[in-house]
C-alpha cells in the first residue's frame, strides 16, 4: 500500500517558555506555565506512542507563541517551506526555526512575500488547501501554492470561516476519505465524507491523525464517541491550558 498522508515517522516540537503565559489570545484567561508544560509533556508522549521520533527544540522566551511550531514552517517528506507568520509578534519565529529545517530537510524553500501560517495549511491525499485568514493573506497563500507546486504538490486557496483563527482550527483529516469539520466548513469538502463537530465541541476539529491513532483534545466527549463509533483508535490528550491561548493539538508539532 502506498504511503498515506498521515503516515509519519518524525516530529519537531518546541518546549514552551515561561513567556507562553503571554501568548496571543482572544479570551481573558491566561494559562498557567506549569500546566502548559505538563500538557506539552503529555502531548510529546502521545506523539511518541503513535510512532514518531520527536525532536524537542529549546524554549524561546522572546517568542511567547513559539511552542506552536506549526505556524512558522510547513513540512512534507519531500521538503520544507519557511513561512512568514501573520502576527507581528510571531514573524521572528521563522528565523529561529530556519536552521532546524535546513538541518533536517534537503530542500528548504522560503516564502518571500505576503504572510502565511502553517495552521492554515491542510494536507489532503491529493492536494493541499491554504486557508485565507487573519494570518494568511492572498499574496502569501498564492506564493505558498507556487512553492508547493515546485515541491510537486497540487495546492488550492480556500476561505477560513470568519472568526476562526486558522483553517485547521476548524477541520482535520481523519482518514483517507473522511474529515472532521465545523458546520461552516462542511461545504468546502464535497469529495469527502465529513463528520460534523457536535454542538459546543467545534474546537475538537483541531485534532491530528498520526499513523494509526487520532489524537483528540480531552475536553470533547461527544466527538470522542463520534470518532470511536467509526472504529477509529482515538487517544485523548489534555489541552485545556493551551486552549486558553487559542491553540489545539495540530499547532504544537511539525510532522512528516
Ligand atoms: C496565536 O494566536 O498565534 C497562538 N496563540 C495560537 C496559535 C495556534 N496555532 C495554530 O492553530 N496553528
Amino acid at each position: 500500500m502506498s504511503k498515506r498522508v498521515f503516515d509519519f515517522g518524525n516530529g519537531i516540537v518546541r518546549k514552551p517558555a515561561p513567556s507562553v503565559v503571554e501568548g496571543l489570545r482572544v479570551g481573558d484567561q491566561a494559562p498557567r506555565y506549569e500546566a502548559v508544560l505538563a500538557e506539552h509533556r503529555a502531548y510529546v508522549a502521545a506523539l511518541e506512542a503513535a510512532g514518531l521520533a520527536v525532536e524537542q527544540l529549546d524554549p524561546l522566551d522572546d517568542f511567547p507563541d513559539s511552542v506552536f511550531v506549526e505556524d512558522p514552517a510547513f513540512v512534507l517528506p519531500e521538503g520544507a517551506i519557511l513561512l512568514r507568520p501573520g502576527a507581528p509578534s510571531r514573524i521572528g519565529e521563522a528565523g529561529e526555526i530556519a536552521p532546524v529545517l535546513r538541518r533536517r530537510f534537503e530542500q528548504v524553500l522560503a516564502l518571500d512575500e505576503g504572510f502565511a501560517d502553517g495552521g492554515d495549511m491542510l494536507i489532503l491525499p491529493d492536494e493541499i488547501l491554504i486557508g485565507l485568514s487573519a494570518r494568511t493573506d492572498r499574496l502569501g497563500a498564492m506564493r505558498v501554492c507556487a512553492l508547493l507546486r515546485a515541491l510537486g504538490r497540487a495546492a488550492r486557496i480556500v476561505e477560513t470561516p470568519a472568526g476562526v483563527l486558522h483553517l485547521k482550527t476548524a477541520c482535520a483529516l481523519v482518514d483517507e476519505r473522511t474529515l472532521i469539520a465545523t458546520p461552516a466548513l462542511v461545504a468546502t469538502f464535497p469529495d469527502y465524507d465529513v463528520l460534523v463537530t457536535p454542538e459546543g465541541e467545534e474546537k475538537a476539529a483541531n485534532l491530528i491523525r498520526v499513523n494509526a491513532r487520532v489524537l483528540l483534545a480531552a475536553a470533547f466527549p461527544k466527538t470522542w464517541a463520534l470518532l470511536a463509533g467509526r472504529g477509529l483508535n482515538v487517544e485523548l490528550v489534555e489541552a485545556s491550558e493551551i486552549a486558553k491561548i487559542d491553540a489545539g493539538l495540530s499547532c504544537m508539532s511539525l510532522r512528516w
